[in-house]
């Protein structure tokens, strides 16, 4: 099932130009390309051309495969102190009574709900306020592990940690090994938004640095433990600033490992203060995976979050570099609905999500947290699709 992309046609084209042609015989080597080639390609690489380069590394490392994971979303809050301009969701403390602040009971009554689910991650996604502190992230942590063990949870950002330690007057060492020891299991990748610090402060004012960000994952890193990272890209940032938020977080990954997936955000501009910033284009998205892809050299995973961007830009990212969907989620955090995500009800069974990535001409595979599998879909037929034959059958692509 391991299919190659062959770059030799590309590479031998007469009309590429020479620093392009110097950076795709890097990518064939297996070679990293350096923070000038990366900016070079966000200002004249065309999508065709990342695009290729991108597939090339994406069917080295997974072949047809497209992970994705059943999991659900929990939000005790969307009340939140601080006030990032992007952000859609937060309430603010003068809108309180516009938001929800629910109870560790009230919490754990919504993590009962999928009992009878296969799911095996909760990612559980913060809102910074004064109640939602050291002890009642412990105690929640604690009482999902004693009601339902193998549970992956996957939980908060460097921002919330961040808050909570300090007013803890704890360290992040002490304070990331008491997480862990209550069931915390991975970080996921948010907060991180955009790490020139000038650009940070302008856009997300207040909360955790870029180097208090990137010292809590390093610090979860070195006790062993796995995390994702994120970009907020297409708002006020340049290409050199995506570059440089991607080049901090491959020095951290050449230094522990630790990451495992990146996962690309659009900005989306509605119910935000910054409405009047134009979203960007579907070619700046595929390009944007593309050139993450050829980048992070040392990131095993490229993920679109297809409830933000939509089924089909998702199944078109899967040529550009992406090799997983993320959930097939069914209560999606209105994070992303109310910032104008492209899917209002972003709700996907497994067999949709397996069929939407067979249309695309991949094999789904579901996955846990940490990329073990769960179930291999290559040769799953379904009722209503008996001419699915297995991987053959599939639509023929990039071969
Ligand atoms: O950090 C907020 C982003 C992030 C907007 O690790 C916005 O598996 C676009 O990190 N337009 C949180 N984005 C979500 C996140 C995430 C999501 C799915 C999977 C994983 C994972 C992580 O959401 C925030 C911020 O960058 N966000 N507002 C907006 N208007
Ligand atoms: Fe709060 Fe996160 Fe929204 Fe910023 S992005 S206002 S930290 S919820």
């Amino acid at each position: 099932m391991q299919t190659t992309i062959d770059l030799g046609t590309l590479i031998n084209d007469k009309n590429l130009a020479g620093d392009l042609k110097a950076i795709a015989k890097k990518v064939q080597k297996g070679e990293r390309i350096t923070t000038d080639e990366g900016i070079l390609l966000y200002e004249k690489g065309p999508l065709s051309f990342v695009g290729t380069l991108a597939n090339f590394i994406r069917h080295q490392k997974h072949g047809k495969t497209t992970w994705f994971n059943r999991n659900f979303h929990v939000e005790p809050t969307n009340v939140c102190l601080y006030t990032c301009k992007f952000c859609s969701y937060s309430r603010m403390i003068k809108q309180r009574s516009d938001g929800w602040e629910y109870t560790l009971e009230e919490v754990i009554d919504m993590v009962k709900k999928y009992d009878d689910q296969p799911v095996t991650e909760v990612h559980i996604v913060g809102g910074v306020l004064p109640q939602y502190d050291f002890e009642f992230y412990t105690d929640l942590y604690k009482a999902i592990k004693a009601h339902r063990p193998e549970l992956h949870i996957k939980a908060l950002t460097p921002v919330e940690y961040h808050y909570i330690f300090k007013k803890a007057k704890i360290s992040y060492e002490e304070g990331m090994k008491a997480m862990h020891e209550a069931g915390l299991d991975s970080l996921p990748g948010g907060g991180a938004e955009i790490f020139d610090e000038q650009l940070r402060d302008e856009i997300a004012g207040g909360k955790c640095s870029s180097d208090e960000w990137l010292r809590i994952h390093e610090i979860w890193h070195e006790m062993g433990l796995r995390s994702n990272a994120t970009i907020l890209y297409g708002h006020l940032e340049t290409f050199a600033h995506r570059i440089d938020h991607m080049n901090r977080l491959r020095e951290l990954q050449d230094k522990t490992g630790g990451f495992q997936t990146f996962i690309p955000l659009k900005f989306r501009n509605k119910n935000n203060e910054m409405a009047h910033v134009p979203e960007v284009s579907v070619i700046e998205d595929l390009r944007n995976y593309a050139i993450s892809r050829i980048f992070l050299d040392n990131f095993e995973h490229i993920k679109a979050y297809w409830p933000m961007i939509g089924r089909t830009t998702a199944q078109m990212s899967l040529d550009f570099g992406v090799d997983d969907l993320d959930g097939t989620i069914d209560d999606t955090t209105k994070i992303y609905s109310m910032a104008g995500s492209e899917e209002q009800n972003p709700a996907m069974s497994t067999e949709e999500l397996v069929k939407t990535i067979r249309n695309s001409g991949y094999v789904a595979k579901e996955r846990d947290t940490l990329y073990n599998v769960v179930t291999d879909y290559t040769d799953v037929q379904f009722e209503d699709d008996k001419s699915y034959k297995g991987y053959m059958s599939l639509p023929v692509v990039n071969n």
